[in-house]
């Protein structure tokens, strides 16, 4: 392969910058960030059944309506829980916690947990997730709601219902 000339390089470099922003940004446009996954406990302390949660976040400035939302459930397969059949608002800067029923998450794998809307949207999705620690340490989104331009998850003490911290 023949070397780049300097400005033929750099115009390489910009679009595949702009490819990886676009790829990272898609689930994280400021634009489309209304309700987000701010927090998932995949090991609650003890035994994990009717125990896993995540918490909901409304970030946008409109009120949404979450009935027939749903959320990832991963055990023993790939599937979605539905959050609500009945209308549940979430208005800006009100969270929600979702407890899952039965067990939903695997705690060994790489779980990714994906927001959908009523009609199978993508709204939310997080990294994969990881928890074999049987405590009340959880995986959350720092600052509290995230930051659009640099998303940022931590493993830390559980922060259910409350901002993340
Ligand atoms: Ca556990
Ligand atoms: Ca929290």
């Amino acid at each position: 392969m023949r070397p780049m000339r300097g400005s033929r390089f750099i115009a390489t470099l910009v679009c595949v910058l702009a490819g990886i922003a676009a790829v990272g940004g898609a689930a994280e446009s400021p634009a489309l960030r209304t309700v987000v996954v701010n927090e998932v406990e995949l090991n609650p302390d003890g035994f994990d059944r009717n125990a896993e949660w995540v918490e909901l976040l409304n970030v946008g400035t409109a009120a949404i309506d979450l009935a027939g939302w749903s959320v990832s459930c991963n055990y023993p397969a790939d599937r979605a829980a539905v959050i609500s059949g009945q209308s549940l608002v979430l208005r800006p800067g009100e969270r929600y916690v979702f407890h899952y029923v039965g067990l939903c998450l695997r705690n060994d794998a790489n779980t990714v947990i994906r927001l959908l809307d009523a009609a199978g949207a993508r709204i939310d999705e997080t990294p994969a997730l990881r928890d074999v620690l049987d405590d009340k340490k959880t995986w959350q989104r720092i600052p509290d709601g995230g930051d659009p331009l640099l998303p940022l998850w931590l493993f830390r003490d559980g922060t259910m219902n409350a901002p993340n911290a």
